[in-house]
């Protein structure tokens, strides 16, 4: 991990699951990190635990649904900490499996696209053009969107998730399109697509009922957040020359979105 060595990284939805591992790895690899979250105590408990090595950390809590607030930590990201050299957008959430599209409030439905899409290309904006842009004489970075399988896949049935599938196939879109409007600059767009991780997204989905969890995991060996921060800092510590461009990981047992197995 010697390439990630001093490194300023910058991730969002630090504070739990898989932006939680990816920072502890990072961190450990010898970067300096940008963490962002929307939870003062989960950040303290992020903050604590980060011991493992000698970079700086700088903190902040941002409320992704509000552009202002994303400008303003932009802004004083620019004073305050080292450029960034590698952006990872992993905040995202989905809400409300239990009922369909149509029986959804409007307002959770908004605030998904908000943080998933909007909150996502405001951040990635204000990173390309205050960041990775200025570095001179070649504009550089990395630039990784953690996705879904869902980006690409509808599962048969029962899942409710139409906004937050939609919200993940415009994170593929903007990151494709991205990755062509870059051209000319040393700046790799990358995108990491999980299958299914057990971490507090599905219990924020199924609204914390126990027995949805329960059955949601049941017998398939779900993924650990730290298997998933291994792939994303492996992508990231590749050479300049190399863009690992789109990472797929998956449990085993999970063959597609339409297909799992519950053997395990
Ligand atoms: C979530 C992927 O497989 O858990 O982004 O639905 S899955």
């Amino acid at each position: 991990r010697v390439a990630l060595k001093g490194k300023t990284v910058m991730i969002t939805g630090a504070t739990g699951g898989i932006g939680f591992s990816t920072a502890r790895l990072m961190y450990r690899a010898g970067c300096n990190l940008i963490v962002t979250g929307s939870n003062q105590e989960k950040m303290d408990r992020l903050l604590a635990d980060l011991v493992d090595g000698e970079g700086k950390v700088w903190s902040y809590i941002c409320d992704l649904t509000k552009p202002k607030e994303i400008a303003h930590m932009i802004e004083r990201s620019v004073s305050e900490c080292s450029p960034v050299d590698i952006l990872i957008n992993n905040a995202g959430f989905a809400l409300k499996a239990t009922k369909p599209f149509w029986e959804q409030d409007l307002d959770d439905v908004d605030t998904v696209m908000d943080v998933n899409v909007r909150g996502l290309m405001h951040i990635t904006h204000g990173i390309l053009r205050y960041h990775m842009m200025k570095r001179s004489p070649q504009p550089t970075g990395t630039v990784l969107f953690v996705s879904s399988i869902t980006g690409h896949q509808a599962p048969l049935k029962d899942f409710n998730e139409a906004s937050y599938h939609t919200s993940k196939a415009a994170v593929e879109g903007f990151a494709y399109v991205l990755r062509h409007e870059t051209s000319g600059t040393n700046i790799r767009i990358l995108v990491h697509r999980p299958g299914t991780t057990l971490t507090e997204f599905h219990s924020r989905r199924l609204e914390y009922d126990s027995s949805s969890i329960d059955d949601m995991f049941s017998g398939m060996c779900a993924l650990q957040a730290d298997d998933l921060a291994e792939g994303i800092v492996w992508q990231c510590l590749q050479p300049e020359r190399v863009s690992v461009v789109t990472m797929e990981t998956l449990p085993t047992s999970q063959r597609s979105l339409y297909q799992v197995d519950r053997k395990w």
